[in-house]
C-alpha cells in the first residue's frame, strides 16, 4: 500500500554535521534506503575531519544527495538556517531535521511522515508515550527532562519534548518563521516549536527512540545550555507578561461588563419600580 506522506510532496531531509566521518556513509544510507523518495541536504561546517569532502563524493554518486558548505563551526542553528534557506529556495514541501550520528534513525521517518498529513509540523519526541532513550548517559536524561520541564514551566505549552531535535516542517510553517529564529544552539529546537505555535500552526509529537551514539563525540557544552535556558527563560518572561496584561485587561473588561450588566439591572428594577409607582399611582390615581 502507498504512504499516505507521499501525498505531501517533495521532501527534503537536512543532516547538519561536524565530524561526523564516522556516521555521515551509515546516516545517508539508512535514510535513502527507509525513504527512498527524499532528497537529503548534508550541511557541513568545514568538519577538520574531512566529513564534506565525503559527503561530496557521496552527492557525485546519487542525484538525491546535496551539500552545503560553511564556512566554519557555528553552532547547529545557524547550519540548520541556511539549509533551510536552500531547501525553500529549491521548492521542497517538507523540510526534516534529521542528526548525523544515529541518535535520530531513519527507518522512523516514514512513520513521522505521515503524521504529517495531518499536521504542520511533527516531533519526534521521547516523552510522550512509547517514546524512549536507549544508552543515553543518566546526566543526559537529566539535562534534557528538566530542559522540557524548564520550558514547559516558562511557555505553558503542551508539548512533552521541546528541545528534541528530530523536527518535519510543512514548508509554509517554516516560511513564515524562519525570520524569527534568533537561538542557534539547541535552544533553536524550542524557538522553532514556540514559533510554530504562536504562528497558530498544528505541531503533533510522535513517539521514537532515541540511541546515543556509537561514533564519534557529541557537540553539546555547558554554554549551549545556559543559551538555550536564559533565552527560553526571556521567552517565558514576556510571554508571562502578557498573559497578566491580557489577565489584567479582562479583570478590567469583566468588571465593566459586570458594572454595564448591574447598571441594566438597576435600570430595570428601578424601572419596573417606578412603572409599578406610576401604575399605582395611575391606579391610585383612578380611585
Ligand atoms: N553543521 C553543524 N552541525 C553540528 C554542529 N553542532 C552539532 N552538529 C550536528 O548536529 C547533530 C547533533 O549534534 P550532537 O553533537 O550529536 O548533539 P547531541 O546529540 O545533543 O549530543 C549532529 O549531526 C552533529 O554533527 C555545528 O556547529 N555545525
Ligand atoms: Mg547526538
Amino acid at each position: 500500500m502507498a504512504q499516505p506522506y507521499l501525498g505531501l510532496g517533495r521532501i527534503l531531509v537536512i543532516i547538519p554535521t561536524y565530524n561526523e566521518i564516522q556516521n555521515v556513509d551509515m546516516i545517508t544510507s539508512r535514510v535513502r534506503a527507509s525513504v527512498p523518495e527524499a532528497h537529503l541536504l548534508i550541511a557541513d561546517d568545514n568538519s577538520p575531519d574531512g566529513t564534506g569532502k565525503r559527503a561530496d563524493e557521496l552527492a557525485a554518486s546519487d542525484d538525491h544527495i546535496h551539500v552545503v558548505h560553511r564556512q566554519g563551526k557555528e553552532g547547529l542553528g545557524k547550519a540548520y538556517l541556511d539549509a533551510f534557506r536552500w531547501g525553500l529556495g529549491e521548492g521542497y514541501d517538507v523540510l526534516v531535521e534529521h542528526d548525523a550520528d544515529g541518535s535520530h534513525q531513519p527507518e522512523e521517518l516514514p512513520k513521522l511522515l505521515n503524521a504529517l498529513v495531518n499536521a504542520d509540523m511533527v516531533k519526534g519526541s521521547r516523552w510522550v508515550p512509547g517514546g524512549s532513550v536507549v544508552n543515553w548517559p543518566k546526566s543526559r536524561e537529566f539535562i534534557s527532562r528538566g530542559g522540557s520541564l524548564w520550558t514547559r514551566m516558562w511557555l505553558g505549552i503542551p508539548v512533552k519534548d521541546p528541545t528534541g531535535g528530530l523536527n518535519l516542517f510543512k514548508a509554509q510553517v517554516l516560511r513564515d518563521i524562519i525570520d524569527d529564529i534568533s537561538t542557534y544552539g539547541y535552544g533553536f529546537q524550542v524557538d522553532l516549536t514556540w514559533n510554530a505555535l504562536q504562528h497558530g500552526y498544528r505541531v503533533v509529537e510522535v513517539p521514537i527512540e532515541f540511541v546515543e551514539r556509537e561514533h564519534g563525540v557529541s557537540k553539546m557544552s555547558s554554554d549551549i545550555i545556559v543559551e538555550a535556558a536564559l533565552q527560553t527563560a526571556r521567552w517565558g518572561i514576556k510571554h508571562r507578561t502578557e498573559q497578566l496584561k491580557q489577565l489584567a485587561s479582562g479583570f478590567g473588561d469583566q468588571a465593566g461588563k459586570a458594572g454595564e450588566k448591574a447598571g441594566r439591572f438597576v435600570g430595570a428594577v428601578s424601572k419596573a419600580a417606578s412603572d409599578t409607582v406610576t401604575n399605582r399611582k395611575t391606579k391610585g390615581s383612578g380611585h
